[in-house]
């Protein structure tokens, strides 16, 4: 009795956490995934913006000749690292919302609004 009962209920929970996955449209990538943002010869970052799921890891790499760096500046976190020329550094996003960062020797910060190598990250 109780074991059926118990089986029930995580069939509700199963169900209940297929229904939370269609209404995001796309299915959640695993947690533990990670994706990689390039600091490129131009300047930029590739891709400028990076759209995430909770728990991905971002990878930063930088296979350009240039030196950049990575610095927070919005969205509430806590980020500063170098990136040397085939560099890398990396942060987990936990918690949903919109994190900028920028390279400081490639863009400019006026108040709140960047100019130049300026990438965001969207968690959700
Ligand atoms: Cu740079």
């Amino acid at each position: 009795m109780r074991a059926s009962r118990k089986a029930r209920r995580l069939a509700l929970a199963v169900t209940a956490l297929a229904a939370a996955a269609s209404v995001t449209g796309a299915p959640a990538p695993a947690i533990g995934a990670s994706v990689t943002v390039k600091a490129t010869g131009n300047e930029t970052w590739s891709p400028k913006t990076k759209s995430v799921a909770r728990g991905t890891k971002v990878v930063w790499k930088n296979p350009s000749s240039d030196s950049h760096n990575l610095v927070a500046y919005k969205g509430g976190w806590s980020k500063s690292a170098s990136l040397a020329e085939g560099g890398k550094t990396s942060y987990r996003f936990r918690k949903s919302g919109k994190y900028s960062y920028r390279c400081t020797i490639h863009s400019d910060l006026d108040g709140n609004r960047c100019d130049g190598m300026c990438g965001k990250v969207k968690v959700s």
